[in-house]
């Protein structure tokens, strides 16, 4: 069986996506093989030149158009969060599978109409939380999930980025609400949520902070992925979003959380990080170190307890059998790949796939009641929305 793909979206993720539907069958053996049919993006010239780096078939300049096609069968969405709702609903109602990058909407209003039209039309829904499909991530919740640390009492996550620093950076769609819907907290936050979602459960109730520590920056004349190139100094525009959000939760369980996003952090470069401790041990994740996981066990032997570090590349850990010999590390772009085999996977199969549209809307609730604490100034419960 294959799968049509139209892809909307030719920048970072759209490239991530590309490399990922382009490889993910060298390396794996899907029950339906992903075909790069079109990829769409408004600037022609732009398109053409990445569909022809990665084999695209065709290009469209206009996601109407391409929605329309009865030829394909998935459409994957990495434009900016501002079109998400719009395009979700017509693939939807169109009876296209969708795949959507994440944040899923601008608020949970938006995210709940996206999963109310995916649901009714039948179609297979999945956002790209891809962090879910790092090894040691899923090795993490497998360990949870055999109670190797037991009853969980403390979640405790950051992720730290610095490329917004220089005050010359641009304003980048990154910093504009309109179309990014939040900073920091939708484009870094919303990665630890689902992380904590998957490995410890629904959250309850949350407090949070947020600030913006620039709030005025030169206009941008172009911009790709995380680097973009400032216009006149004197072409200046306000930052509409925060430049660094924190909060403390509550987990319907029991366990309390915390949690720190921000772009603000020199020398942390993409630190996606968390640590889990439990009544019987306790797991530390980072990204920049992504294929090792730490855990420590309180059944180790007193005098040589304390945590390892799980080299996580052996054919027993998750997704590893399809790549290297042990010892041979993977990436970043890997994440995708799993993510895209899965998500075919499910498709040819006609079973559901996560993090779906679900994940989506829960993950926005919480992104929501951090913004109505922030601003209210006081504890939010996530039922309140
Ligand atoms: C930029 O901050 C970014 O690329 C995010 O948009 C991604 O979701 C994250 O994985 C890495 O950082």
């Amino acid at each position: 069986m294959n799968i049509n793909v139209g892809l909307i979206g030719y920048k970072f993720m759209g490239k991530a996506h590309s490399h990922a539907y382009l490889d993910m069958p060298k390396f794996f053996k899907p029950d339906a093989i992903p075909v790069m049919k079109v990829l769409c993006g408004r600037d022609e010239a732009g398109v053409r030149e990445v569909a022809n780096i990665f084999g695209w078939q065709e290009i469209e300049t206009s996601w109407e158009r391409l929605i329309e096609r009865k030829d394909i069968d998935l459409i994957d969405i990495t434009a900016p969060t501002n079109v998400h709702k719009e395009i979700a609903v017509a693939a939807a109602r169109a009876g296209k599978n969708i795949l959507c990058e994440k944040p899923l909407a601008m608020n949970v209003k938006e995210a709940r109409e996206m999963l109310e039209a995916a649901e009714s039309a039948g179609v297979k829904h999945m956002i790209g939380f891809n962090y879910r499909r790092v090894p040691a991530i899923a090795l993490a919740k497998k360990l949870i999930e055999d109670g190797a640390i037991g009853k969980i009492y403390h979640f405790r996550a950051v992720y730290l980025q610095d490329w917004i620093v220089d005050p010359n950076f641009p304003l980048v769609w990154r910093l504009q609400r309109d179309v990014a819907g939040s900073g920091s907290l939708g484009d870094l936050g919303a990665h630890l949520i689902d992380i904590a979602r998957f490995l410890v459960g629904e959250f309850d109730e949350l407090i949070g902070m947020s600030e913006t520590f620039i709030k005025e920056r030169p206009l941008a004349v172009s911009m790709t992925g995380l680097s973009a190139k400032a216009g006149e100094a004197k072409d200046r525009g306000t930052v509409t979003v925060d430049d660094a959000a924190l909060f403390l939760t509550r987990f319907q369980n029991g366990a309390l959380g915390s949690f720190e996003a921000t772009r603000f952090a020199p020398g942390r470069k993409n630190y996606n990080s968390f640590e889990v401790n439990g009544s019987e041990g306790s797991i530390v994740f980072n990204l920049e170190r992504m294929n090792e996981l730490q855990f420590c066990s309180g059944n180790d032997p007193q005098e040589t307890g304390g945590f390892r570090t799980i080299m996580v590349t052996e054919p027993v850990h998750p997704y590893i059998s399809a790549w290297w010999p042990p010892g041979h590390i993977i990436g970043y772009e890997h994440t995708f790949i799993h993510e895209v085999y899965d998500l075919c996977n499910a498709i040819a199969s006609d079973t559901p796939v996560e993090p779906n549209f679900y994940d989506g809307v829960k993950c926005q609730e919480v992104l929501e009641a951090v913004e109505v604490s922030t601003r209210e100034r006081r504890w939010v419960k996530i039922s309140e929305l």
